[in-house]
């Protein structure tokens, strides 16, 4: 059995399969290998060297029987072949739960890493200290850094620090110091071709283009005041969509609505998608790049809101 990580994994993600790869090797007396399809991303490798913890393999993820950790779609372990999975999972869609068998799925839980938490210590397991850090360092992550909280992950945060989890080494392993020449350059491009629309009559929908740093990108898109900001990054005949929402906008239209938009775009495109509330991904064919704004503006008008053209940008020459 292999503990699989959705694609380039993140600190929540890595934390959960490591520490759940710990328990059962100590419950059972057997090895669990954790790999990570594509690799673990750079701010979790920072996390696990700076931990002390070796970076999981990202080589043969498939296996008879599985145990999928904060996956949201088959789409983010697309070429892991599985038999049989079983799942721990928070995102508020998730395609993939149902085929999944002993499952923990929680959708009102804030980090994967924090069901990890509950149920080792509910279950009795001293959870040694590196590794109490690094299930903190997977809820700062995931929270950014407790801003999405509640008293029950407040609750479990206070335990993993009472077994000695580290709070300051968490998270300066978690605070990147300098963002990297490529990346700044992938920032300022996504801005440079940024496709502007409206929906309502207030709220800002952007559409960029980037080859990498998806995430990083969009997080100045909604600084900069996209209510809804979505980047595409075209790789051979397939598109990654990313989408984040603002705390505002979620809060109006009260429903997952980054999840939702991602679910729609990969199903209508030829893809799948799936995600959380206000961050989420879809991979679709390449092909249907240019039938994407379309697919963007009937999503909004299926919930009430005309969508109009502000200013188109470059995206879609770009992208497609
Ligand atoms: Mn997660």
């Amino acid at each position: 059995m292999v503990i699989v990580t959705h694609r380039n994994a993140d600190v929540d993600s890595v934390a959960a399969a490591v520490t759940l790869s710990y328990a059962l090797k100590l419950y059972s007396g057997t090895n669990f290998d954790v790999c990570v399809p594509e690799g673990a991303d750079a701010v979790s490798r920072r996390v696990l060297s700076g931990l002390g913890f070796n970076i999981p393999e990202s080589e043969k993820c498939s296996s008879r029987r599985v145990v999928f950790i904060d996956v949201s779609s088959p789409t983010q372990v697309e070429g892991v072949e599985f038999e049989e999975c079983s799942l721990v999972d928070h995102h508020s869609v998730n395609t993939l739960v149902e085929r999944c068998s002993p499952r923990i799925y929680d959708p009102s839980s804030k980090a994967t890493s924090a069901i990890l938490a509950e149920v080792l210590m509910l279950s009795g397991y001293a959870i040694p200290r590196n590794y109490a850090t690094l299930l903190l360092a997977g809820i700062l992550f995931d929270t950014r850094f407790l801003r999405i909280a509640d008293s029950r992950l407040l609750r479990v945060t206070a335990r993993l620090l009472d077994i000695g989890a580290d709070l300051e080494e968490a998270t300066h392993l978690l605070v990147q110091q300098e963002v990297p020449y490529a990346e700044r350059v992938a920032r300022l491009k996504s801005l440079s071709r940024m496709g502007i629309y409206v929906i309502g009559d207030r709220y800002i929908v952007t559409v960029t283009c980037v080859g990498a740093y998806e995430s990083s990108s969009l997080k100045y898109s909604v600084e900069a005041g996209s209510d809804v900001a979505i980047a595409i990054a075209s790789r051979d005949s397939v598109a990654r969509i990313t989408i984040r929402a603002s705390g505002r906008f979620v809060k109006d239209v009260g429903t997952p609505v980054a999840a939702e938009l991602a679910k729609y775009l990969g199903e209508r495109l030829g893809g799948s998608g799936g995600g959380h509330e206000a961050a989420a991904g879809a991979a679709i064919s390449r092909n249907y790049i240019r039938g994407l704004e379309k697919a963007i503006a009937d999503f909004f008008e299926l919930r009430g809101f005309k969508m109009r053209v502000l200013d188109r940008g470059r995206w879609m020459e770009e992208c497609a």
